[in-house]
């Protein structure tokens, strides 16, 4: 079987390739085949009666046995439940979107309840008209679609020091990726008519935090959504509703939510988010400001120590996510011996302008342990930095934009856990 596709080779040796993994498999794989399977060979009481009825669920959640894909905290971060973040179940999920159900959340103030009644949106500061409009004035505007990923600049901060966390929804979840409807920030800019001498525009939320953030005037009118759908249905009361900012592949913190106002102005607000906070102390204590886009990155989403092999031996499938705040991804490596060789991965699509890219890599895995990793690549031929080459730049007092490659160490029992390699 070749190592890195098992589909490239013909048909009849992946065929062949199977019954060998059927042979090497735990006893009870050959019993069953052997033995008459009753849920092959009886009637099943799902077959004897009826299932529900179709107004059962008017609105579907998941069935009960996909209970565990839910969004999950980390005890220590959440010293208060307004002000925290919990985490995306990324190994648990496959494709790309993200759905809004199991979608991290990040508030600085709680998740606010506000209606479209009494939604509304100013925009001010160096324009001809200042504005307001209503959620129905929104609607009428040309609108557009797209799937952008949000990261949290702090996804997987927790990581600097050292192996910390183990499972992927913790080291990598402050992460989602929906497709977004909403108005282009330009059309409502130039509905106002917005001062060239405006170099900046200043954004902020209707909740308590109101989440201040200034954006360059280019991004602006670049390609900024003033969204009010994700993944074709309204917002979620937790990501925005009825309204948020989609800054597309830049942190997190500037897609300010419950978005009330937007004022044009000629210098940044220097605001606490942009100056005290999502910025990067380097070891001779200067600050890195200013630091927007996220940059390339990816993880191996199973294995993982959330998502361990159960099956031993044989076919295995290796997947993750890559994405870059710079375009698209064009490229990611696996290695299965901490970075020493590398295999190129296969992108389920190819990479999307700052959207997650799914990658698989079908191996046929001999059993042995291994040190997973992945590596992304993007359009401007950017490759994700190890962890000692990150370490080597930012020094080690950084919280926020941790991009390095990720280790899980995969046991002969198929096992998974977060560790470093040097
Ligand atoms: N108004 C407002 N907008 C906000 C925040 C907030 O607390 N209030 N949190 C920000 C942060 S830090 C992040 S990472 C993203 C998270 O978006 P989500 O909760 O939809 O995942 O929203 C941003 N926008
Ligand atoms: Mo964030």
């Amino acid at each position: 079987m070749s190592k890195n596709n098992p589909f490239k080779q013909s048909r009849r040796s992946f065929l062949s390739g199977s019954v060998v993994v059927g042979v090497g498999a735990m006893a009870s794989g050959s019993v069953r085949a052997q033995t008459a399977d009753p849920l092959i060979t009886e009637p099943q009481e799902w077959v004897q009666s009826f299932g529900d009825g179709v107004d059962a669920t008017p609105y579907g959640l998941p069935i009960k046995y996909e209970g565990g894909v839910v969004r999950r905290n980390v005890e220590w971060l959440t010293a208060d439940q307004v002000s925290s973040i919990n985490f995306t179940p990324i190994h648990a999920l496959d494709g790309t979107i993200t759905p809004q159900g199991c979608a991290f959340e990040r508030h600085h103030s709680g998740a606010i309840d506000l209606s479209k009644k009494n939604y509304r949106l100013m925009i001010n500061g160096l324009v001809d008209t200042p504005l307001v409009f209503t959620y129905e004035d929104l609607e009428r505007f040309p609108r557009e679609n797209h799937i952008y990923f949000c990261e949290c600049a702090a996804n997987t901060g927790m990581e600097w020091a050292g192996a910390q966390l183990n499972g992927v929804q913790f080291t990598h979840g402050m992460i989602h990726n929906m497709e977004y409807t909403g108005v282009p920030l330009r059309l409502l800019l130039e509905e106002a008519g917005y001062d060239t001498t405006g170099k900046w525009v200043f954004v902020e939320g209707a909740d308590a935090s109101s989440n201040g953030r200034s954006i360059p005037m280019d991004k602006a009118l670049d390609d900024v959504l003033v969204a009010f759908k994700a993944n074709g249905e309204a917002l979620r009361k937790e990501h925005g509703y009825p309204v948020r900012l989609v800054v597309p592949g830049w942190e997190g913190n500037m897609w300010v939510k419950w978005i009330r106002r937007i004022e044009v102005t000629n210098s940044p607000v220097e605001s606490r988010e942009e100056t005290s906070k999502y910025t990067d102390t380097l070891s001779d204590g200067v600050s890195r400001k200013w630091t927007w886009a996220m940059d390339a990155k990816s993880v191996v989403t199973s294995p993982s120590p959330q998502a361990p092999i159960r099956h031993g031996s044989g076919p295995l499938v290796v997947t993750g996510l890559a994405w870059s705040g710079h375009g698209r991804i064009t490229r990611v490596d696996v290695s299965k011996d901490g970075g020493k060789t590398w295999e190129t991965a296969r992108l389920a699509k190819p990479g999307e302008r700052m959207a997650l890219t799914r990658f698989y890599l079908d191996i046929n895995w001999d059993g042995s342990e291994m040190l997973l990793q992945s590596r992304a690549m993007d359009e401007n031929g950017y490759v994700q930095p190890t962890k000692t080459q990150l370490r080597d730049v930012r020094g080690l007092n950084s919280i926020y934009h941790n991009n390095c490659i990720q280790t899980w160490w995969v046991r002969e029992n198929g096992e998974a856990e977060n560790v470093e390699v040097s």
